[in-house]
């Protein structure tokens, strides 16, 4: 199994990014803002909980998203391997994320790190929200306390993997296929280690 991580602050353009890797590499995509949008548009009780916290801003409590995901890979057991997009988002997810791979005795292979400027993260999620619908691109404010919470709570957790030797960090600005074929690099270069 391949198991990676696309790491990278709010806009950064994991879910962009996700979208290719997931076609040329085969692997299964593990979204969990994706889960939580669509528990949102179903109206489940998760769903109408967290959409409180996600359009201020705010991280979603780690046992929820935790939760989600132990249940996305229990349903994968046939995967080739996962890409974790927007997950773990705090070091409490981080180390339950280890331990539910090992369980299946596997583990992360490597974590890949967006790397945008905060100017231009808020140009590309104001400009999303033109479009999207998504009431967490429209506000300036909130678009700021998610970057706010990305500094105090989720960059942390790239010093969690470079311990372990597998952060590594791609420029994320410039056109989205030069992004890719930079992550590309990084994916074949621990894919043949
Ligand atoms: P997410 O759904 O994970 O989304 P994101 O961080 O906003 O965006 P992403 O980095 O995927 O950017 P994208 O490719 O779309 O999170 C949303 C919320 O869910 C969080 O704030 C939180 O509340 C909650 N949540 C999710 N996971 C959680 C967890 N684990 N724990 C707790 N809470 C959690 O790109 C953005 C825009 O840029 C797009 O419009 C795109 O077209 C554009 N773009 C992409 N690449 C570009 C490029 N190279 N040049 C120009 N524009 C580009």
């Amino acid at each position: 199994m391949f198991n990676l991580i696309l790491f990278g602050p709010p806009g950064s353009g994991k879910g962009t990014q996700s979208e290719k890797i997931i076609e040329k590499y085969g692997l299964k995509h593990l979204s969990t803002g994706d889960i939580l949008r669509s528990e949102i548009a179903r109206q489940t009780p998760l769903g109408m909980e967290a959409k409180k916290l996600m359009d201020k801003g705010q991280l979603v409590p780690d046992e929820v998203v935790i939760g989600m995901i132990s249940s996305s890979i229990e349903a994968n057991t046939q995967a080739r391997g996962f890409l974790f997009d927007g997950f773990p988002r705090t070091v409490a997810q981080a180390e339950a994320l280890d331990k539910l791979l090992k369980l299946k005795g596997t583990q992360i292979n490597a974590m890949i790190s967006l790397l945008v400027t905060e100017e231009e993260l808020m140009k590309r999620l104001l400009n999303r929200g033109l479009t999207s619908g998504r009431s967490d691109d429209s506000n300036e404010e909130v678009i700021k306390n998610r970057i706010a919470e990305y500094k105090s709570k989720t960059a942390v957790v790239a010093d969690y993997y470079k311990k372990f030797d597998k952060f590594f960090e791609v420029k994320g600005e410039g056109s989205i296929d030069e992004i890719f074929n930079a992550i590309c690099k990084e994916i074949e270069k621990e894919m043949d280690a």
